[in-house]
């Protein structure tokens, strides 16, 4: 079929309303819009109309400071209008030279001045004006960045596992994270034409996204085994590194993964992705390509809530999905290899790679790269991208790998990060393997706070380890302001979501691995009730674990909460 004969399929109602999605994407002439005459409007500092939308395909979203939000109103001034840019980073690689140029763009055209690591191995610019939007693409541009298809209804950021010095498939995975990526970005030009001031074409097909693009986010990762930084069920489309001999031989393919749900709808959950079976390296972008046309000619497009790929399957069946993807392909999914993800936090400190090499890991709290009265992280960063050979590499957990440092550089390095507070001694294991989302104040959807609320939080958990004394041990705490979940609270050993200011559901049961969907456990409650709660159940976990018995296994193998199997069925149950 044809993507302009995109009709709703037959499992929904054929006369169903289409989402206003739908209307947009059609009516963009493949998403141009009117964005260019929007940026010369002089009555808002917004984008008018189809253009707020449509402006997240070019890897932006409209925000504005909820903190101020309030004065504002009563100033009858319109909200302070700005966007947040997300780059595209396959594998989250960025040299020093592009370091240096995003450093003096977040500095002097940012109104918070702040890099900030996602937990999709890239970073957002917040407080961008409009009269700076067009100068930010370009300067990106010059320096060889874009944030096309970081947003919208596309395949996102590719993932990749990052550390480089466990593995030696590391640049072979790095290789398709990129490869995948540019397979799946969209083919019209508009951002060049909006953004780089580029030439005028017509653009009449989208050839694998489909004119009308796809029903709704669409996330791929390539990982490589032991290590699950990226979170594999996170994400709708996932090709697992399988290895003969230290070699990539190919990819187990696991797809329909998703962490976001809204409070109160039963038929929206967390779901983990489905295993699909082992595939030859020649046949990547084959799958990649018929899973995602898959999912745009099967996915709802009449009800976004149910939209993405994890809905799909369980509306037709996973297996009815797999057949589909091996017919468009002309590829059988083979019997999965086996392997095994052991761990998810990153690596901290100095270690050699294969090519001799040194890597150095960062803890960044919250992925915020600023300026702190203590710690000048951002100054530190800059210094060492002054100076640094390698790369810089973004981890899933929001955090900095200083890349590719040769050995007699190690020391100057190390120096400049522990001058400007970017090595640490002081963080426990807990504060690493705690995680937010942004939430307030420039997120929209944010429901209580998450990235601001988090270090006082850790605080709090570090007593209660330290009161049952396993200081030195950790839970995977993970905190969202609301629950689409961006900072994967999902896959937690506890995760909080919040619910209304000060207010959380808790959930409980995520393993260290991120191979479980955690299951609620206390629902719209404060500090007052789930600290007193964590409090003691961090006690029994200690009293009566089993050897090295993690927090997530402990509150399943003692039923305080059920396990979730099938989460269409098991998880609101
Ligand atoms: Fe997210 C929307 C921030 C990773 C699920 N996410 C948003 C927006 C853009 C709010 C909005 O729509 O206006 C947030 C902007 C906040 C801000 O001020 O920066 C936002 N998401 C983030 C980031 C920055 C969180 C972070 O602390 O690092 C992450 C950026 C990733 C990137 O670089 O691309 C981020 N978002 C995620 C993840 C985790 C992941 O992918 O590993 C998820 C859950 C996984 C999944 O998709 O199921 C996630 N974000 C969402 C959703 C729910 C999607 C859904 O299935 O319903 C939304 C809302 C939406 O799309 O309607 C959302
Ligand atoms: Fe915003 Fe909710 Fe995502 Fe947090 S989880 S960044 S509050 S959309």
């Amino acid at each position: 079929m044809s993507n302009s004969e995109f009709k709703p399929n037959s499992k929904f109602d054929p006369n169903a309303k289409l989402a206003d999605n739908e209307r947009l994407k059609t009516q963009s002439n493949f998403l141009r819009g009117t964005i260019e005459p929007d940026l010369s409007d002089p009555l808002t500092g917004g984008f008018n109309g189809d253009n707020f939308q449509l402006i997240r395909f070019h890897g932006m979203y409209q925000q504005d400071d909820r903190d101020i939000r309030p004065e504002r109103t009563k100033q009858k001034l319109e909200p302070l209008h700005n966007v947040m840019l997300r780059a595209r980073m396959p594998g989250g690689i960025i040299t020093p030279a592009q370091w240096l140029a995003i450093d003096t763009f977040a500095d002097e055209k940012t109104m918070y001045g702040s890099i900030r690591l996602t937990t999709r191995q890239t970073f957002q610019f917040h407080g961008v004006l409009k009269p700076n939007i067009k100068g930010m693409h370009q300067m990106l541009n010059s320096v060889g960045i874009d944030s096309i298809a970081t947003a919208g209804d596309v395949n996102r950021n590719v993932l990749c596992t990052t550390n480089p010095v466990e593995s030696e498939l590391h640049q072979e995975a790095y290789e398709w994270a990129k490869k995948i990526s540019e397979h799946l970005l969209p083919h019209t030009k508009a951002y060049a034409e909006i953004w780089l001031n580029g030439e005028k074409s017509e653009t009449t097909e989208e050839p694998i996204l489909g004119s009308t693009y796809l029903p709704r986010k669409f996330k791929t990762t390539v990982v490589i085994p032991p290590n699950n930084e990226v979170d594999v069920h996170a994400n709708d489309l996932n090709f697992v590194a399988i290895a003969d001999k230290g070699k990539l031989i190919g990819f187990n393919v696991l797809v329909g993964g998703g962490l976001a749900m809204t409070h109160g709808d039963v038929e929206t959950y967390p779901r983990k992705a489905d295993d699909f079976g082992f595939i030859p390296l020649e046949h990547t972008l084959k799958i990649a390509e018929h899973v995602v046309s898959v999912q745009r000619d099967w996915g709802n497009r009449v009800n976004r809530k149910n939209a993405k790929t994890k809905y799909t399957l369980d509306a037709f069946g996973s297996d009815a999905f797999k057949a589909e993807v091996e017919k468009r392909a002309g590829v059988q999914f083979e019997a999965s290899r086996p392997y095994e993800f052991t761990h998810r936090g990153d690596r901290f400190g100095w270690v050699e790679g294969i090519d001799g090499k040194w890597h150095l890991t960062v803890f960044i709290q919250n992925g915020r790269i600023l300026d702190y009265p203590d710690k000048t992280l951002k100054t530190g960063c800059r210094k060492i991208a002054e100076i640094h050979q390698g790369d810089f590499r973004m981890t899933a957990n929001q955090n900095l790998i200083i890349a590719g440092v040769p050995a007699e550089q190690k020391a100057t390095i190390e120096a400049l990060a522990r001058q400007h507070g970017l090595i640490d001694d002081s963080h426990t294991e807990q504060r690493k393997n705690s995680m937010a989302c942004v939430a307030l104040p420039t997120c929209p959807l944010a429901m209580a706070e998450a990235e601001r609320y988090l270090p006082t939080l850790i605080e709090q958990v570090e007593v209660l380890l330290k009161k049952h004394n396993v200081a030195e041990d950790h839970i995977i705490l993970r905190v969202v302001g609301c629950p689409n979940g961006c900072g994967r609270a999902m896959l937690a050993e506890v995760g909080l979501v919040g619910k209304g200011p000060g207010k959380y559901n808790v959930y409980l049961g995520g393993n260290r691995e991120g191979t479980r969907i955690p299951k609620l456990y206390l629902e719209n409650v404060g500090e007052d009730v789930y600290l007193p709660a964590l409090d003691s159940l961090i006690g029994q976990w200690v009293s009566e674990r089993n050897n090295g018995e993690g927090f997530g296994d402990f509150v399943i193998r003692k039923g305080i909460v059920a396990e979730v199997k099938v989460s269409k069925t098991d998880f609101h149950a």
